[in-house]
């Protein structure tokens, strides 16, 4: 809980009171309270419609879905991920039993730089798995030409990236898989859940047996799968939040642009573009704070923000390599990653939701401007 004075780096959607407690009377009624119901059909359907992807399983958080992807391509031995992202990034390639390998972001999109995935194959890589930070994309095309030439496979973990399109056409779709978070914190959220996108329908098939035990029917269990089942209340809440999400993300974008006009002329605060052809989703504005021109480092405003009640985040710091279950690997040297260390130190992600008031931004720029 927050109190009334208190802006957040952003404020889970959510739908009417009232249509919820409709919905929730429909699944006392019923008695179907998980395991694939009705809710959790309908939301498959329109989840998929919106996002304009052919199959998309749902799950329980963004977190299974990244262990399931790694498994049901039964990804073995060693897999080059970005070390800048949220910790289950890396923490999905553990759990699996791989090892993670780090390659170094561009500091143009945060996104792993392509041109330092070669270097970093060994004999024993089979997948590549790059983070679309901030919903912004990677290069995808540089991605794919590297893994087909080496015969690896490629696990997009886009939880930032719901509705995020190149060119008219869900990023969503790029390489073998990809997963999404629908987190409160995300621009469109179940409370918790998440889902994997795949292209056809044997692979979803396979998915939904691995998401429930590995079962396929009562009496066949197919494989050692795990339990990543979103129950039918989140599902209800999902598809009524599909209503809204549209405006919510209308008014990200609002936010978003008169962020980039008032901090423009502020020497030391920089930010991401737009980039042509992108349809993004303003999940996040993050800005960049350089120490010399702006006069106090990153933290010293995150700090400074924080004492007048205004929670920005530090996402991402620390970089995932630093922490002691990897920070051994030899890709996670320091020298190794030069510009994920940059953009780590200097990253700060500014309020953006949409219940954002006009008196809240101006709350947030007059703390960076004075
Ligand atoms: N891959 C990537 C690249 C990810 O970023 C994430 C998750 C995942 C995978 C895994 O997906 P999930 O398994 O989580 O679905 C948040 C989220 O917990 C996490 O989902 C997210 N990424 C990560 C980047 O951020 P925190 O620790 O920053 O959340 P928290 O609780 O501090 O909330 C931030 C602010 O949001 C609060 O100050 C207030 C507001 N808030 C939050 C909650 C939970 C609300 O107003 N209401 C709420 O209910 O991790």
């Amino acid at each position: 809980m927050v109190d009334n004075n208190t802006i957040t780096v952003t404020s889970p959607l959510m739908p009417d009171f009232d249509e919820f407690v409709k919905e929730l009377k429909q699944i006392w009624v019923s008695k179907w309270i998980t395991n694939n119901g009705d809710f959790h059909k309908k939301l498959e359907t329109a989840l998929a419609e919106y996002l304009k992807v052919p199959y998309l399983s749902l799950f329980t958080n963004g977190t299974i879905p990244l262990l399931i992807a790694l498994q049901v391509l039964k990804i073995k031995g060693e897999v080059i991920t970005t070390p800048y992202s949220f910790v289950a990034t890396t923490h999905s390639i553990w759990w699996n039993g791989c090892d993670p390998v780090f390659v170094d972001i561009d500091p143009a999109t945060g996104n792993i730089d392509p041109q330092k995935i070669e270097a970093a194959i060994t004999p024993r890589t089979t997948a590549i798995m790059p983070v679309h930070v901030y919903g912004i994309p990677c290069n995808i095309m540089a991605i794919k030409e590297i893994a087909d030439r080496h015969g690896l496979k490629v696990i997009y973990d886009a939880a930032h990236a719901f509705g995020v399109e190149l060119k008219g056409e869900s990023i969503l779709t790029a390489g073998n898989l990809s997963t999404i978070s629908f987190h409160a914190t995300k621009v469109y959220n179940t409370i918790e859940g998440g889902a994997i996108i795949m292209r056809d329908a044997e692979m979803k098939k396979e998915i939904d047996f691995l998401k429930n035990f590995g079962f396929a029917d009562e009496v066949t269990i197919v494989g050692p799968g795990i339990n990543g089942k979103l129950d039918e209340i989140r599902a209800a809440y999902g598809l009524l939040n599909l209503n809204h999400v549209n405006v919510a993300i209308e008014t990200r974008h609002k936010i978003a642009d008169a962020y980039r006009k008032a901090l423009k002329p502020i020497e030391g605060i920089t930010f991401f573009e737009d980039i042509p052809d992108v349809k993004h989703n303003y999940g996040y504005f993050p800005i960049l704070v350089d120490r010399e021109n702006y006069g106090i480092s990153r933290d010293e405003l995150y700090l400074k923000m924080r004492r007048q009640n205004i929670l920005g985040r530090r996402y991402f710091y620390p970089l995932i390599n630093t922490i002691g279950t990897y920070r051994h690997h030899p890709s996670a040297a320091r020298e190794n990653l030069p510009n994920a260390y940059q953009m780590s130190e200097s990253i700060l992600c500014l309020p953006i939701h949409q219940d954002m008031s006009d008196l809240d931004f101006q709350r947030v720029i007059d703390c960076i401007i004075k």
